[in-house]
């Protein structure tokens, strides 16, 4: 491609992005475009598609348009609705909590351990309490990985114990003695009425009841999990949708050197 063609490109370029009123861009900067979908409690007719597009006016958005709807059985409908929104955030304003530190592959890890630990970490995972859901644990924790990253069952100086799921609390951390873990990672994917707190919380109790918090390096992950979230429920990390077994390897890894002065 010719540089011309990129100037004319740059010359068109809308340069009207204000960060301090930042709206969602659909094709023109500011538009504030977005799609939402739910269902409602009613059955579909024209009826339904007015209710739909009267919550989508009290949810900000200007000019909706319901783009879908479909019948669930007699008496619920979802539907799929376009429409602007017409708030807008200061994002420069925003500060978040990041596990801060800056994310090590596989070998860079296991280099890590090797030279400020001199043994294998030792991880135990699982998806506690009531929770069914695997596929996140072990997206961290099998051998194969998730997405091209290798799990931390493969690294060479971590040796990890996965447990599953439905691991109750006190099993976890019967097991965590008995492998004489360093680090707990714990899954949580199903949310509804907060279920995750409770049972993270639990969890939290339990090892303090038992003496035992600060022997280990506790982390808690799921799609609804942030850092700041697991923070303040007393753990040390936190980590959501888009983690790979590097972030919580490093993080950990960085952490038990720090504690042990290495
Ligand atoms: C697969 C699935 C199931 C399977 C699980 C099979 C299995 N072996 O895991 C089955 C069919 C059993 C199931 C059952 C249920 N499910 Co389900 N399920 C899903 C589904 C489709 C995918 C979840 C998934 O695998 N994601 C992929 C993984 C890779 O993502 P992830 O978990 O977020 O993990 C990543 C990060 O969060 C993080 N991470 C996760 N854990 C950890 C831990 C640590 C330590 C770290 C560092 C990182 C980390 O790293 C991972 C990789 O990046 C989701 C919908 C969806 N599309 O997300 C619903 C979903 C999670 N399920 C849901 C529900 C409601 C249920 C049921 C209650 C349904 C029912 N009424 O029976 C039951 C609950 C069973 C139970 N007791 O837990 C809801 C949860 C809603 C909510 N807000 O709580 C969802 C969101 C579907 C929905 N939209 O309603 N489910």
């Amino acid at each position: 491609m010719s540089s011309g063609l990129y100037q004319i490109r740059d010359k068109d370029l809308d340069t009207t992005l204000d960060l301090t009123r930042l709206k969602p861009y659909g094709d023109t900067m500011n538009d504030g475009k977005v799609q939402t979908s739910f269902t409602l409690p009613v059955k579909n007719d024209d009826k339904g598609a007015a209710a739909a597009v009267l919550l989508a006016q009290k949810m900000g958005l200007a000019d909706p348009n319901v783009a879908l709807r479909q019948s669930l059985d007699e008496t619920f409908t979802f539907y799929v609705v376009y429409g602007s929104l017409t708030h807008s955030i200061n994002y420069n304003e925003i500060v978040v909590q990041t596990v801060t530190d800056e994310t090590m592959d596989m070998h860079e890890t296991d280099e890590f351990l090797q030279e400020r630990l001199g043994r294998k970490l030792v991880v135990i995972g699982a998806s506690t309490g009531t929770d069914a859901h695997t596929v996140g644990i072990d997206a961290i924790m099998n051998r194969k990985g998730f997405a091209g990253h290798y799990g931390l069952e493969r690294y060479e100086m971590i040796e990890a114990y996965n447990l599953g799921s439905q691991v109750p609390n006190e099993v976890f951390l019967q097991k965590a003695a008995e492998v004489k873990a360093d680090v707990l990672l714990v899954s949580q994917t199903v949310t509804q009425k907060d279920v995750h707190i409770q049972n993270l919380t639990e969890l939290i109790e339990l090892a303090e009841a038992e003496g035992v918090r600060e022997k280990y390096i506790m982390c808690c992950g799921g799609a609804r999990v942030t850092h700041a979230l697991a923070k303040e429920l007393g753990y040390d990390a936190g980590f959501g949708a888009g983690t790979y077994a590097d972030d919580v390897a490093t993080f950990c890894a960085k952490e038990l050197a720090r504690r042990l002065g290495k």
